[in-house]
């Protein structure tokens, strides 16, 4: 089943909400009046937007008025904000308090709502205070936006283009392992020590088992003894051999813990496909937008010394001791670039409270314990800032050289 798509009109009375519902749904359904304050409540339009499909749209009443009157009237332009997916801000540029619009602006990115600025000109030489309102409302100018005037029917196809060159819709699935075909083997390499907590797997690899056997596929485990294979152990190896040749079908992929990519990149067969938990991971939460986390890996290739890079994880779990993001990635980055500076964000948001722009490459777990809707947030506030972004997968295989990380991308190229 689709579901509806919710875009929400906010913004200050009299800013022309109303006017701009009308202008996106073709149709006299909002009351359009001079006095401040016409819509008092929020106002449902249901419509089918070409390219989109079945949306909700709601008229809410002005942001100040709901300051105005209190707590009770505020909830429900929360209510409504909560609801939404995508929030269309209107601003009159010819106004001067932007203490509303700067509520809404932080409440929607609490609640990890995607905006789009539509800056309404009542008059023509409203366009020059675009920029110094634009400025008067922190973390604004990251969002795309569009000038218009919201009575002008010519607007509506901008708008719509808008819209659907920057909205990512609620119903854009995103398959986790895009490559599997039912009837085959995949591996999944899990390596476990004496610190793994028992009773089940971890969330990216519980989920690959459970996408490959849903899709009529086989998903069968394989725990490798790290330290022994490091180590050379040619007994791990036999055993990893003994495994690998014994299906009656060839196995068409292995998806391994990133960890264990320095031995997979020889040990996995040359006629099996190879990528990561991790890659798999970021890929799904960002809604397939992997290429710009692959693309943010050649960020390495140019940094300097005293350069700052941030390891982030999404979640507070407990750190083991051979951790990969405070103990591994570390010693890697240490050993080929020794004169940088790691620091480390764990859980909290990284974007608002650091001083993001002085990193010159943020390395992000798979991302597993959040949700797409923070993802997606997260990289938008990087992309406005310039910083690239790439992920703990891919700066592991990376470490193992480029044919590595061809290697574990090629699976998700062409899906
Ligand atoms: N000239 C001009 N007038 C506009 C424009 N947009 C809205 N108006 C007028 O401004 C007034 C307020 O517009 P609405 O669309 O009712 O504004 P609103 O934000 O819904 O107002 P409330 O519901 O009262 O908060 C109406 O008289 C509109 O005709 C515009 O782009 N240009
Ligand atoms: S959110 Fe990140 S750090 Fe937390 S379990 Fe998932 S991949 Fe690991
Ligand atoms: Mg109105």
């Amino acid at each position: 089943m689709t579901e509806r798509d919710i875009i929400g009109i906010f913004g200050k009375m009299n800013s022309g909400k109303s006017s701009l519902m009308n202008l996106l749904t073709q149709q006299e359904t909002s009351i359009v009046d001079p006095t401040p304050g016409t819509t008092t409540d929020t106002k449902i339009t249901l419509a089918e937007i070409h390219g989109l499909g079945p949306a909700k749209i709601m008229d809410t009443a002005g942001f100040d008025e709901q300051l105005q009157l209190g707590d009770k009237k505020r909830k429900k332009s929360i209510a409504a904000l909560k609801e939404c997916d995508l929030v269309l801000l209107v601003i009159d540029p010819s106004t001067s308090d932007f203490e509303p619009e700067q509520s809404i602006v932080s409440e929607a990115r609490k609640l990890d709502k995607q905006i789009i600025t539509v800056y309404n000109l009542f008059r023509e030489s409203d366009r020059k205070n675009v920029p110094e309102s634009e400025g008067m409302i922190d973390k604004l100018g990251s969002y795309p936006k569009i000038i218009l005037n919201a009575l002008d029917i010519g607007y509506r196809q901008p708008l719509l283009e808008t819209v659907l060159n920057n909205y990512i819709p609620r119903n854009l699935t995103v398959e986790l392992l895009p490559f599997v075909e039912p009837g085959e083997f995949y591996i999944l390499n899990i390596p476990m020590d004496e610190e793994t907590p028992p009773g089940r797997y971890l969330r990216p690899q519980a989920m690959a088992e459970e996408y490959i056997t849903r899709h009529w596929a086989f998903p069968v485990s394989y725990r490798m003894n790290l330290t022994k294979a490091r180590a050379g152990d040619p007994a791990e190896r036999a055993r990893w051999n003994d495994f690998i040749n014994n299906f009656t079908r060839r196995p068409k992929a292995i998806i391994t813990d990133s960890q264990a990519m320095d031995i997979m990149k020889d040990w996995a067969p040359d006629d099996m496909a190879l990528t990561t938990f991790s890659i798999m991971m970021i890929n799904y939460m960002s809604r397939g937008r992997l290429s710009e986390f692959v693309n943010g890996i050649m960020a390495l290739n140019t940094l300097k010394p005293g350069d700052h890079i941030l390891i982030a994880e999404a979640c507070n779990h407990s750190r083991i001791k051979e951790d990969i993001g405070t103990v591994q990635i570390p010693k890697l980055l240490r050993k080929f670039y020794p004169d940088i500076l790691i620091d480390h964000a764990f859980g909290r948001e990284f974007v608002d409270d650091l001083d993001i722009q002085h990193f010159k490459l943020v390395i992000h777990c798979g991302g597993c314990m959040i949700s797409n809707q923070r993802m997606v947030a997260r990289l938008r506030d990087l992309n406005s800032t310039g910083v690239p972004i790439t992920n703990y997968g891919i700066f592991l295989s990376f470490m193992q050289g480029e044919k590595t990380l061809e290697r574990v991308i090629r699976p998700w190229i062409n899906y």
